[in-house]
């Protein structure tokens, strides 16, 4: 090990370590519901947030040392293929199985499209390599479509069709380098997808540009046979003031129009949820519902502040909750579980940042362990299953036949004298039952 000299990879302790750089939870090895939890979790670590930001927010500098980024002013690609081997250091300290990134993140900017594409390809040829070594996988991969000023108005919703263009041929090469990687998924993060002001936009023709785009996305990959599942991941406002893919049900709604639903999946994070007033379970049993989920970016915001802070999980409750819905509805297929979080600004040093992912694996665990014995154990399934029982008797047979009108059923009503009584929704039982197994 170059840059995380000393720290050895990480191990499962058990609950009685005080080991913050070892497991208490995560055993990977350990099975339930037919999967081991490694196969369950399917975690994922980003390369953003560990390996590009350095700790500046908008009031300061960077605050991070981070040694694979000093040669990045002089040399680019040497610097870039430090990031590179320092990445793949962290993945086998943490023992995860996947990764994702952004083009940017890996790959130096050029002064030209065609210059920065030959980076891309090059990093990527180095990633393959590293990849071969490890064992690592990719889970996904992403084109950054918001961080240059070209796409200060958006990427495919931008007014310009020069920028449109750009961006479709920016997602065309990083389909390209996720499918070489042999990624699972590809990510379409809205970005700066949204607009400010209504008095400098055409909303209903943004949305039509996005619609085209994605249909061009999905012809793509269809051309070049790439097998993975490609992920729209909500959010409802940050950077822009009115984000298109405002939330789950939105996304959806947006894809029906396009006739897209059944090509696209949703990338749900925790964060964005908030943000957008609901819970992640809420976001996640919509997705299950339309069939639509695909997979999350794990994280949490702070409650009070109101941003997207992009903190480590450390909430087990919230987890067992997330995990509870994403395991009623089958678990992951190609998605995973990736950390799209952030240290706090002044936790500056290497062993932050393990000690990060391994409290946030950790919580991870014991959320989707107490998910896994609920469903085993059923009390709430039992409990939904009894409240809507009514629903498979006669009368509800009769009222929902095609051939029984609104009229039909107040005769009914009148006639039989139906005089429904209130019933408890057992709300605070329920919390309780939940305190039981978290
Ligand atoms: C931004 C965000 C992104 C996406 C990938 O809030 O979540 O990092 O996950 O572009
Ligand atoms: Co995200």
């Amino acid at each position: 090990m170059q840059y995380f000299d000393g720290i050895e990879p990480l191990k499962f302790e058990g609950q009685s370590s005080t080991n913050d750089l070892a497991f208490r939870h995560y055993d990977p090895t350990e099975v339930f519901m037919g999967k081991t939890m490694a196969e369950h979790l399917r975690f994922a670590v980003c390369y953003w947030h560990n390996f590009v930001w350095e700790g500046s927010d908008v009031f300061g500098q960077n605050s991070f040392p981070r040694a694979w980024n000093a040669l990045a002013d002089s040399d680019p690609m040497t610097a870039a293929k430090a990031k590179t081997d320092a990445a793949f250091e962290l993945f086998q300290v943490l023992g995860v199985p996947f990764y994702c990134f952004h083009d940017i993140d890996a790959r130096p900017e050029g002064a030209t499209f065609a210059e920065s594409d030959r980076n891309l390809s090059q990093i990527v040829d180095y990633m393959q390599g590293k990849q071969e070594a490890t064992g690592m996988k990719l889970l996904w991969g992403t084109a950054n479509l918001f961080s240059h000023p070209r796409f200060m108005a958006g990427a495919a919703s931008n007014p310009d069709p020069e920028v449109w263009a750009y961006s479709a041929a920016t997602v065309a090469s990083c389909m390209d380098a996720t499918q070489q990687l042999g990624g699972e998924n590809y990510v379409l993060w809205g970005g700066r997808e949204g607009y400010e002001t209504l008095l400098n936009t055409d909303l209903s023709r943004e949305m039509d540009q996005m619609g085209r785009f994605f249909a061009k996305v999905i012809d793509y990959k269809h051309k070049i046979g790439f097998k993975g599942t490609i992920l729209i991941e909500p959010k409802p406002q940050e950077p822009t003031k009115h984000q298109y893919d405002y939330d789950v049900a939105t996304v959806y709604g947006f894809l029906k129009r396009y006739g897209l639903e059944n090509e696209v999946r949703v990338n749900i994070e925790q964060g964005h949820a908030i943000l957008a007033g609901h819970t992640f379970e809420h976001e996640i049993a919509v997705a299950q519902s339309l069939g639509i989920f695909g997979s999350i970016d794990m994280n949490r915001n702070d409650y009070q502040s109101g941003w997207d802070t992009d903190q480590f999980p450390n909430n087990t409750p919230e987890m067992a909750l997330a995990y509870y819905e994403i395991l009623k509805g089958g678990g992951f297929t190609t998605g995973g579980t990736n950390f799209d979080a952030k240290l706090r600004r002044q936790s500056i040093d290497l062993s932050d940042l393990v000690m990060a992912h391994a409290g946030a694996m950790d919580c991870c665990a014991r959320g989707i362990k107490a998910a896994a014995t609920m469903l085993d154990e059923r009390p709430l399934m039992d409990f939904v299953d009894q409240r809507y029982s009514g629903w498979s008797g006669d009368l509800a047979a009769e009222i929902s036949a095609d051939a029984v009108s609104l009229s039909d059923i107040r005769g009914m009503v009148a006639e039989r004298d139906i005089n429904p009584k209130p019933v408890s929704g057992r709300q605070e039982h329920l919390e309780n039952v939940v305190n039981r197994y978290v």
